[in-house]
Protein backbone atom coordinates (compact mmCIF):
# COMPACT_ATOMS: atom_id res chain seq x y z
CA UNK A 1 0.00 0.00 0.00
CA UNK A 2 1.27 3.79 -0.68
CA UNK A 3 -0.28 6.21 1.77
CA UNK A 4 0.86 10.21 0.61
CA UNK A 5 0.01 12.79 3.29
CA UNK A 6 -0.40 16.54 2.28
CA UNK A 7 0.04 19.07 5.57
CA UNK A 8 1.87 21.86 6.30
CA UNK A 9 3.25 20.06 9.09
CA UNK A 10 5.42 16.99 7.96
CA UNK A 11 7.03 16.30 10.76
CA UNK A 12 3.40 15.10 13.00
CA UNK A 13 3.75 12.29 10.84
CA UNK A 14 6.59 11.33 12.04
CA UNK A 15 5.25 8.46 14.49
CA UNK A 16 4.43 6.87 10.65
CA UNK A 17 8.08 4.96 10.81
CA UNK A 18 7.51 3.62 14.46
CA UNK A 19 6.31 0.25 15.58
CA UNK A 20 3.76 -1.97 13.54
CA UNK A 21 3.67 0.73 10.88
CA UNK A 22 7.35 0.98 10.42
CA UNK A 23 7.47 -2.67 10.47
CA UNK A 24 5.38 -2.67 7.57
CA UNK A 25 7.27 -0.12 5.72
CA UNK A 26 10.19 -2.37 6.71
CA UNK A 27 8.79 -5.43 4.88
CA UNK A 28 8.00 -3.40 2.08
CA UNK A 29 4.19 -3.90 2.55
CA UNK A 30 3.54 -0.62 3.13
CA UNK A 31 5.70 3.01 1.39
CA UNK A 32 4.70 6.81 2.84
CA UNK A 33 5.25 10.22 1.11
CA UNK A 34 5.03 13.24 2.78
CA UNK A 35 4.22 16.53 0.88
CA UNK A 36 4.40 19.75 2.67
CA UNK A 37 1.80 21.95 1.40
CA UNK A 38 3.86 25.53 1.11
CA UNK A 39 5.81 23.30 -1.49
CA UNK A 40 2.59 24.44 -4.00
CA UNK A 41 2.47 27.81 -2.28
CA UNK A 42 2.71 30.70 -5.09
CA UNK A 43 3.36 34.18 -2.89
CA UNK A 44 6.62 34.83 -1.30
CA UNK A 45 4.88 34.58 1.94
CA UNK A 46 4.21 30.63 1.20
CA UNK A 47 0.54 31.73 2.38
CA UNK A 48 -1.65 28.96 2.07
CA UNK A 49 -5.02 30.70 3.87
CA UNK A 50 -7.11 33.27 3.35
CA UNK A 51 -9.94 34.94 5.53
CA UNK A 52 -13.15 33.36 4.36
CA UNK A 53 -16.02 34.89 1.75
CA UNK A 54 -18.91 35.89 3.76
CA UNK A 55 -17.22 36.47 6.86
CA UNK A 56 -16.58 34.83 9.91
CA UNK A 57 -14.27 33.92 12.17
CA UNK A 58 -10.81 32.13 11.19
CA UNK A 59 -9.28 31.05 7.76
CA UNK A 60 -10.14 29.05 5.26
CA UNK A 61 -7.17 27.03 3.32
CA UNK A 62 -6.58 28.11 -0.67
CA UNK A 63 -7.90 26.56 -3.52
CA UNK A 64 -4.72 27.24 -5.99
CA UNK A 65 -2.77 25.83 -3.35
CA UNK A 66 -4.46 22.52 -2.44
CA UNK A 67 -5.49 22.28 -5.88
CA UNK A 68 -1.91 21.65 -7.92
CA UNK A 69 -0.55 19.72 -4.54
CA UNK A 70 -3.47 17.02 -5.10
CA UNK A 71 -2.99 16.75 -9.11
CA UNK A 72 0.66 16.29 -8.16
CA UNK A 73 0.15 13.74 -6.01
CA UNK A 74 -2.30 11.48 -7.93
CA UNK A 75 -0.20 11.80 -10.82
CA UNK A 76 2.87 10.83 -8.73
CA UNK A 77 5.04 13.68 -9.49
CA UNK A 78 4.90 15.70 -6.20
CA UNK A 79 7.90 16.39 -4.17
CA UNK A 80 7.95 13.85 -1.28
CA UNK A 81 9.99 12.74 2.34
CA UNK A 82 10.11 9.32 2.32
CA UNK A 83 9.42 8.22 5.29
CA UNK A 84 12.23 5.78 6.56
CA UNK A 85 11.30 2.21 9.00
CA UNK A 86 12.94 3.70 12.63
CA UNK A 87 13.25 -0.12 13.33
CA UNK A 88 16.43 -1.81 12.37
CA UNK A 89 16.86 -3.72 9.62
CA UNK A 90 17.73 -6.93 10.97
CA UNK A 91 13.98 -6.73 12.87
CA UNK A 92 13.64 -10.46 14.57
CA UNK A 93 10.12 -12.85 13.02
CA UNK A 94 7.37 -11.96 15.67
CA UNK A 95 5.32 -14.87 16.69
CA UNK A 96 2.71 -13.95 14.26
CA UNK A 97 5.39 -14.08 10.96
CA UNK A 98 6.49 -17.96 12.73
CA UNK A 99 2.63 -18.84 13.01
CA UNK A 100 2.19 -19.40 9.30
CA UNK A 101 -1.14 -18.70 9.18
CA UNK A 102 -2.29 -17.91 4.88
CA UNK A 103 -2.64 -13.51 4.37
CA UNK A 104 -6.34 -13.69 3.84
CA UNK A 105 -7.38 -10.35 2.42
CA UNK A 106 -10.50 -8.65 2.87
CA UNK A 107 -13.49 -8.91 0.70
CA UNK A 108 -15.22 -5.79 -0.22
CA UNK A 109 -13.87 -2.24 -0.83
CA UNK A 110 -15.21 0.93 -0.43
CA UNK A 111 -16.19 1.84 -4.14
CA UNK A 112 -19.56 3.73 -4.89
CA UNK A 113 -21.95 3.69 -7.60
CA UNK A 114 -20.21 5.68 -10.50
CA UNK A 115 -17.12 6.02 -9.47
CA UNK A 116 -14.00 4.41 -10.98
CA UNK A 117 -12.34 1.59 -8.57
CA UNK A 118 -8.60 2.07 -10.28
CA UNK A 119 -8.68 6.02 -8.92
CA UNK A 120 -6.56 6.35 -5.53
CA UNK A 121 -8.81 7.15 -2.24
CA UNK A 122 -8.53 10.63 -1.17
CA UNK A 123 -9.75 10.53 2.90
CA UNK A 124 -10.10 14.34 4.17
CA UNK A 125 -10.11 13.97 8.05
CA UNK A 126 -12.78 17.07 9.01
CA UNK A 127 -15.11 17.55 12.40
CA UNK A 128 -17.43 17.98 9.94
CA UNK A 129 -17.19 14.23 7.71
CA UNK A 130 -18.86 10.95 8.64
CA UNK A 131 -17.71 8.97 10.98
CA UNK A 132 -15.13 6.65 10.26
CA UNK A 133 -15.50 3.19 12.05
CA UNK A 134 -14.28 -0.13 11.26
CA UNK A 135 -16.17 -1.31 8.64
CA UNK A 136 -14.05 1.66 6.77
CA UNK A 137 -11.10 0.38 7.88
CA UNK A 138 -11.39 -3.47 6.41
CA UNK A 139 -12.76 -1.79 3.85
CA UNK A 140 -9.77 0.60 2.98
CA UNK A 141 -7.65 -1.98 3.61
CA UNK A 142 -7.35 -3.38 0.75
CA UNK A 143 -6.57 0.05 -1.31
CA UNK A 144 -3.46 0.37 -3.31
CA UNK A 145 -3.12 4.08 -3.05
CA UNK A 146 -4.34 6.62 -0.23
CA UNK A 147 -4.01 10.13 -0.06
CA UNK A 148 -4.66 12.05 2.79
CA UNK A 149 -5.19 15.93 2.77
CA UNK A 150 -4.63 17.44 6.37
CA UNK A 151 -6.76 20.94 6.66
CA UNK A 152 -5.73 22.87 9.56
CA UNK A 153 -7.92 27.05 10.47
CA UNK A 154 -11.41 26.26 9.47
CA UNK A 155 -10.70 23.74 6.79
CA UNK A 156 -9.98 23.48 3.16
CA UNK A 157 -12.18 25.44 0.39
CA UNK A 158 -14.85 23.16 -0.42
CA UNK A 159 -14.14 23.41 -3.94
CA UNK A 160 -10.88 21.84 -4.00
CA UNK A 161 -12.83 18.21 -2.34
CA UNK A 162 -15.54 18.58 -5.32
CA UNK A 163 -13.05 19.34 -7.85
CA UNK A 164 -10.32 16.49 -6.67
CA UNK A 165 -13.50 14.02 -7.60
CA UNK A 166 -12.09 13.71 -10.93
CA UNK A 167 -8.87 12.51 -9.84
CA UNK A 168 -9.99 10.75 -6.29
CA UNK A 169 -12.59 8.69 -4.86
CA UNK A 170 -13.22 11.41 -2.33
CA UNK A 171 -14.26 10.78 1.72
CA UNK A 172 -14.64 13.32 3.57
CA UNK A 173 -14.71 11.58 7.33
CA UNK A 174 -14.44 12.46 11.17
CA UNK A 175 -13.01 10.42 13.55
CA UNK A 176 -15.15 11.44 16.65
CA UNK A 177 -17.61 13.60 18.19
CA UNK A 178 -14.42 16.40 19.02
CA UNK A 179 -12.63 19.24 17.45
CA UNK A 180 -8.62 18.97 16.44
CA UNK A 181 -6.72 21.69 15.07
CA UNK A 182 -5.94 19.95 12.44
CA UNK A 183 -6.53 16.69 10.22
CA UNK A 184 -2.58 15.33 11.15
CA UNK A 185 -3.77 13.00 14.24
CA UNK A 186 -6.75 11.80 12.63
CA UNK A 187 -4.24 10.63 9.94
CA UNK A 188 -2.23 8.83 12.38
CA UNK A 189 -5.28 7.16 13.72
CA UNK A 190 -6.87 6.34 10.46
CA UNK A 191 -3.21 4.94 8.69
CA UNK A 192 -2.88 3.07 11.79
CA UNK A 193 -6.52 1.23 11.90
CA UNK A 194 -5.84 0.99 7.47
CA UNK A 195 -2.50 -0.63 7.80
CA UNK A 196 -3.21 -3.37 10.71
CA UNK A 197 -5.56 -5.04 8.54
CA UNK A 198 -3.49 -5.38 5.33
CA UNK A 199 -2.75 -8.93 5.10
CA UNK A 200 0.79 -9.96 6.21
CA UNK A 201 0.99 -7.02 8.80
CA UNK A 202 -0.59 -8.40 11.47
CA UNK A 203 0.34 -11.64 11.05
CA UNK A 204 -2.91 -13.30 10.17
CA UNK A 205 -6.95 -12.86 9.85
CA UNK A 206 -7.37 -14.55 12.94
CA UNK A 207 -5.36 -12.14 14.46
CA UNK A 208 -8.40 -9.15 14.04
CA UNK A 209 -11.41 -11.52 14.32
CA UNK A 210 -11.25 -11.01 17.88
CA UNK A 211 -10.74 -7.29 17.85
CA UNK A 212 -13.40 -4.97 19.66
CA UNK A 213 -15.75 -4.33 16.61
CA UNK A 214 -14.76 -7.37 14.55
CA UNK A 215 -18.38 -8.88 15.58
CA UNK A 216 -20.19 -5.94 16.94
CA UNK A 217 -18.97 -6.10 20.89
CA UNK A 218 -16.31 -4.73 22.64
CA UNK A 219 -13.61 -6.60 23.48
CA UNK A 220 -13.54 -8.22 27.03
CA UNK A 221 -10.81 -8.34 29.90
CA UNK A 222 -7.59 -10.09 28.96
CA UNK A 223 -5.09 -11.78 31.82
CA UNK A 224 -2.10 -13.15 31.81
CA UNK A 225 0.20 -14.65 34.66
CA UNK A 226 0.71 -14.64 37.38
CA UNK A 227 -2.32 -16.31 38.30
CA UNK A 228 -2.93 -14.80 41.95
CA UNK A 229 -1.26 -10.71 41.74
CA UNK A 230 -1.97 -8.43 44.71
CA UNK A 231 -4.72 -10.29 46.05
CA UNK A 232 -6.19 -10.27 42.71
CA UNK A 233 -7.47 -13.72 40.98
CA UNK A 234 -7.50 -14.70 37.35
CA UNK A 235 -10.99 -15.87 36.67
CA UNK A 236 -10.65 -19.46 37.46
CA UNK A 237 -12.83 -20.41 34.18
CA UNK A 238 -9.43 -19.10 32.19
CA UNK A 239 -7.35 -22.05 33.70
CA UNK A 240 -10.26 -24.71 33.42
CA UNK A 241 -8.58 -25.92 30.14
CA UNK A 242 -12.43 -26.16 28.56
CA UNK A 243 -12.37 -24.78 25.44
CA UNK A 244 -16.06 -24.53 25.28
CA UNK A 245 -16.65 -22.89 28.67
CA UNK A 246 -13.30 -20.66 27.57
CA UNK A 247 -15.11 -19.43 24.66
CA UNK A 248 -18.71 -19.25 26.08
CA UNK A 249 -16.58 -16.87 28.92
CA UNK A 250 -15.09 -14.71 26.63
CA UNK A 251 -18.57 -14.38 24.71
CA UNK A 252 -20.64 -13.22 27.66
CA UNK A 253 -17.50 -10.80 29.02
CA UNK A 254 -17.62 -8.77 25.62
CA UNK A 255 -21.42 -9.14 25.81
CA UNK A 256 -21.54 -7.50 29.28
CA UNK A 257 -18.64 -4.87 28.64
CA UNK A 258 -20.94 -3.91 25.51
CA UNK A 259 -24.13 -3.60 27.28
CA UNK A 260 -22.76 -1.24 30.42
CA UNK A 261 -20.27 0.82 27.82
CA UNK A 262 -21.91 0.89 24.80
CA UNK A 263 -25.42 -0.43 24.32
CA UNK A 264 -26.48 0.88 21.21
CA UNK A 265 -24.13 -1.48 19.46
CA UNK A 266 -26.53 -4.22 20.74
CA UNK A 267 -28.85 -3.33 18.39
CA UNK A 268 -26.92 -4.62 15.34
CA UNK A 269 -25.47 -7.89 16.72
CA UNK A 270 -26.75 -11.30 15.85
CA UNK A 271 -27.19 -12.75 19.16
CA UNK A 272 -28.34 -16.42 19.56
CA UNK A 273 -29.97 -17.99 22.24
CA UNK A 274 -27.70 -18.12 24.72
CA UNK A 275 -26.22 -14.72 24.31
CA UNK A 276 -30.26 -13.41 24.99
CA UNK A 277 -30.31 -15.78 28.03
CA UNK A 278 -26.86 -13.99 29.36
CA UNK A 279 -28.21 -10.68 28.76
CA UNK A 280 -31.51 -11.46 30.25
CA UNK A 281 -29.25 -12.53 33.84
CA UNK A 282 -28.14 -9.26 33.26
CA UNK A 283 -31.30 -7.41 32.71
CA UNK A 284 -31.76 -6.81 29.56
CA UNK A 285 -34.75 -7.32 27.61
CA UNK A 286 -33.75 -7.07 24.20
CL1 LIG B 1 -10.89 13.95 11.16
N1 LIG B 1 -10.20 16.41 11.86
C1 LIG B 1 -10.23 17.44 12.68
N2 LIG B 1 -9.57 18.53 12.38
N3 LIG B 1 -10.92 17.46 13.82
C2 LIG B 1 -11.59 16.35 14.10
C3 LIG B 1 -11.60 15.25 13.28
C4 LIG B 1 -10.89 15.31 12.16
N4 LIG B 1 -12.37 14.29 13.84
C5 LIG B 1 -12.82 14.81 14.95
N5 LIG B 1 -12.36 16.06 15.12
Amino acid sequence: MRLDVVTIFPEYLDPLRHALLGKAIEQGRLSVGVHDLRGWATDVHKSVDDSPFGGGPGMVMKPEVWGPALDDVAAGTAAATELESSLPHLARPTHDDVEGVEATPYEGRDVREGEDPSLPLLIVPTPAGKPFAQPDARAWSREEHIVFACGRYEGIDQRVVDDAAHRYRVREVSIGDYVLIGGEVAVLVIAEAVVRLIPGVLGNKRSHEEDSFSDGLLEGPSYTKPREWRGLEVPEVLTSGNHALVDRWHRDQALKRTLERRPELLEGVALDKKDRAYLKELGFEG
